[in-house]
């Protein structure tokens, strides 16, 4: 049974440091308007969209590095974001949108929400597991820094995988299944949500595809040059080489854990030079569960890239080969539960 849906990553270009969210929310929403046209119902926005990477930056004030977080129990209803929200009930567009998130109690996550048109409202949050980068500046001054740990704290939520309404049609329900007769691969589509670093982790995937993930979504902000975080000292990259590196690692981890957990993936880049000298990598693309690239970014500024997916078409992989139930050996994989990191054998 086909279960087709049209999707889309929504590129987002160069966002500077003192770019007003108001500017970036007015172009999601051109981006969304581009993909009613082309009738999309899911669109999928970057890793904290709404302003610029700002981890990498080290803040003289609490008071300036709360302006890039969003701050209240609901997104839906912050003023300055409100708008894209309405445009998206308006246009009958699911989106997935990652923000700065600061809660009532103050804690900072890096997070990402599923908005649902058909339901108004938020049916998914998801708070990234995987922070990169280190908790004090590099002590070189012209060093990219990745503040994460200091500024976020890991998600606590999990990879929980959920269904969103009103995306394919025909979708079986509780209420309509037949008794005795098999539901998988038939009810509304299952999805799960990564953010950026957490996309290089088999165990983030396998922990979705164990729910039978069909559809996993994440954005990213990628330095397209970051010496200090990665790639060897003792053999120097130039710019280009390194965006390359990059590039080429971002795709290799979204195609083999895609085809892997037999699943799609949408991934959508925050890209581009911020503040005329942040370079960070494109290349937002959607990737069958055989690990094909169906649509990538051609530029590195803000782009619509669009697909028609089959969700059926994870069948293959989940049915034969990669049929967990039959083939996974959970007796041998004991380690990865138990021990963070490596533990070599003794020495001979
Ligand atoms: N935002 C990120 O999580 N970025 C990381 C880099 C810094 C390692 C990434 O995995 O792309």
């Amino acid at each position: 049974m086909a279960r087709k849906l049209t999707v889309a990553a929504a590129q987002v270009g160069a966002i500077n440091r003192d770019t007003p969210k108001q500017e970036v929310v007015q172009r999601l929403i051109d981006l969304l308007q581009q993909a009613s046209f082309k009738n999309v119902k899911l669109v999928v926005f970057p890793e904290a969209t709404l302003t610029t990477f700002f981890p990498r930056h080290l803040f003289d004030t609490q008071e300036e590095l709360d302006t890039f977080f969003e701050h209240g129990a609901d997104i839906t209803q912050s003023t300055d974001v409100k708008p894209l929200f309405d445009e998206a009930r308006k246009l009958a567009i699911d989106i997935v949108l990652g923000y700065g998130e600061r809660t009532p109690e103050g804690t900072g996550y890096n997070t990402s929400v599923h908005y649902s048109a058909s339901q108004d409202k938020i049916i998914s949050k998801y708070r990234k597991v995987h922070l990169p980068g280190t908790v004090e500046p590099f002590e070189d001054p012209n060093a990219i820094n990745q503040l994460e740990k200091r500024y976020f704290t890991p998600g606590n939520l999990g990879f929980q995988a959920y269904r969103a309404p009103g995306l394919v049609s025909n979708a079986v329900k509780s209420a309509s299944a037949k008794n005795g007769e098999s539901t998988v691969g038939k009810g509304d589509p299952v999805l799960g949500m990564m953010i950026c670093n957490d996309r290089r982790w088999p165990e983030a995937w396998r922990v979705y595809a164990l729910q039978g993930v069909e559809l996993v979504m994440f954005g990213y902000n990628t330095g397209a040059n970051m010496a200090h975080l990665w790639g060897s000292q003792d053999k120097p990259m130039s710019p280009e080489q390194a965006e390359q590196e990059a590039l080429f690692h971002s795709k290799l981890v979204q195609q083999a854990n895609s085809y892997m957990n037999a699943c799609f993936s949408i991934s959508s880049a925050r890209c581009g030079l911020d503040d005329g000298k942040y370079d960070l990598i494109a290349g937002s693309a959607i990737v069958s569960p055989e690990g094909h690239v169906l649509n990538e970014a051609k530029t590195k500024g803000d782009e619509l890239v669009v697909a028609e997916i089959d969700l059926s078409d994870c069948r293959q992989g989940k049915e034969r080969t990669f049929d967990f139930a039959r083939h996974r050996r959970i007796e041998t994989y004991g380690l990865i539960p138990q021990q963070t990191g490596i533990v070599e054998p003794d020495l001979l």
